[in-house]
């Protein structure tokens, strides 16, 4: 982390310049700037009120200034630049440095002020999803305040009303802004115990975002409504998703937000959760149950609270399959069973670049040395301990050790499974079991084999196809 001063941009200085006064630039707090993409430690308070702070998945925490009580943030919207896994940056807008913005996190009852100025090339806003706030503070532009302008500084001022977990982004030519990267998370910690929102050892939290980015190229395409192509947590794609470190025996809560425009089943593997909240607050008692997928729905955010009894390597995930894939072409038709041998040979003399898709499946792809445009994430990639994860997109893993100290985000490394406690290869006798005639099925046929197929014609004459 670094601090950059306020005025230290090139382009945009003149413009911020002209348009913000001396007076008010000598009452902002300096905009504290993210430069890299890891997960930053837990910010502890150093003052206001304690709370046990989070930890944002490939993201951070916004520092504050307490100035006569009030918690006072500053958050810079701009373009930035994203690496959304080794070797792959995207050109975003995002706030403070990143896409996401940072996690803001507070006490409720907090007298919170925002600063938010805008070093966009246009106007935006910024709307405080699932907080109680005047209507004022409510960040809809041209309904609630007049949108900021660029280079103009706006500030909002609440209190935190009511502990939770919310999400923040502009409601300002929301299409583009969103599907550049827009976005943060806000966490309100109870001021005193409550009822219903349990102590815990670690506390995740992250948002699930989409882009459409070209391979080869680095700006999403914002006409995307639902073809996109990375899908990503907090703006990062397997395998450049950092891993969720915890303590065997930690109670864990994980709080996710959905600002795509689908909704994502996310799986945990190797233990039960409850969904203990959601955006209007912590749940009822009566209305958690155990689960290990909860669908997030847009624009909503669930919390999932379990104990990490388990010790290993889980995999944690959206259950979309197409989720877990990064950047591919959807055009390409299923070549299961599909024996094409002689024809790839002849059509590589006239396009020594021709490969073929997945004739044994699609996992082949994991492994091929597939030309790609320079700046292109691997479509499903990711090595683990015994070969390839052939993953990508919306997937990490929950790493349990008995050995991680309390409060160590570490990644432990690989998981050794103890002896006798693996998958193994069956090398004994195999009885000969009951198949289909080759060619009958999936599996490439030795020779042609001709199928039949008798279709009903709506005049309801029988005829061969
Ligand atoms: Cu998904």
């Amino acid at each position: 982390m670094n601090r950059r001063h306020f005025f230290s941009g090139a382009a945009v200085s003149a413009v911020a310049a002209a348009s913000v006064s001396k007076v008010a630039m000598a009452v902002l707090p300096e905009p504290v700037i993210m430069t890299s993409a890891d997960s930053a430690p837990p910010l502890t308070p150093e003052n206001g009120r304690p709370y046990k702070p989070v930890l944002t998945l490939n993201g951070w925490t916004l520092p504050w200034r307490m100035n006569q009580g009030v918690k006072e943030f500053h958050l810079v919207a701009e373009p930035v630049v994203r690496e959304m896994a080794p070797g792959f940056k995207a050109h975003m807008w995002g706030y403070n440095g990143q896409s996401p913005g940072p996690t803001i996190e507070v006490v409720e009852g907090d007298r919170v002020r925002v600063f938010v100025t805008n070093r966009l090339p246009e106007h935006t806003s910024v709307h405080w999803h699932g907080q109680r706030l005047p209507n004022g503070m409510d960040g809809v532009a041209g309904l609630n305040q007049p949108a900021i302008p660029v280079g103009k500084t706006f500030v909002y001022e609440f209190e935190a009303r009511r502990p939770g977990t919310f999400m923040y982004h502009p409601h300002a030519d929301e299409m583009t802004q969103m599907a550049m990267g827009m976005m943060g998370f806000w966490v309100t910690h109870p001021k005193a115990k409550h009822p219903l929102i349990e102590d815990v050892d670690r506390d995740f939290v992250f948002l699930l975002n989409a882009y459409d980015i070209e391979p080869g190229s680095a700006t999403p395409k914002i006409m995307t409504m639902t073809d996109f192509n990375l899908w990503s947590w907090n703006s990062r794609i397997f395998p450049g998703i950092d891993t969720l470190n915890v303590r065997k025996g930690d109670k864990v809560r994980i709080r996710v937000g959905n600002l795509t425009m689908t909704n994502h089943p996310i799986h945990l593997h190797g233990h039960e959760f409850k969904v203990t909240g959601g955006d209007g607050g912590p749940w009822p008692m009566a209305a958690r149950w155990p689960e290990v997928t909860t669908d997030i729905a847009v624009g909503q955010m669930r919390q999932i609270e379990f104990l990490a009894d388990e010790e290993g390597d889980w995999a944690f995930h959206c259950h979309k399959s197409h989720h877990t894939m990064n950047a591919m072409g959807h055009a390409v038709p299923t070549m299961i069973g599909v024996d094409h041998r002689g024809l790839v040979k002849k059509l590589q003399k006239a396009l020594p670049d021709y490969m073929v898709m997945g004739e044994r499946g699609m996992a082949d792809m994991g492994q091929m040395e597939m030309q790609i445009p320079d700046n292109t994430a691997p479509m499903m990639t990711g090595t683990g301990p015994y070969g390839g994860v052939e993953m990508g997109g919306m997937f990490s893993v929950l790493k349990v050790r008995k050995d991680q100290k309390p409060g160590d985000y570490k990644n432990p490394g690989w998981y050794q499974q103890p002896p006798g406690s693996q998958a193994f290869e069956w090398t004994g006798a195999l009885p000969d079991p009951a198949r289909q005639p080759a060619g009958a099925g999936n599996t490439p046929a030795s020779a042609p084999v001709s199928t039949e197929v008798q279709i009903r014609k709506p005049a309801g004459h029988a005829g061969h196809h």
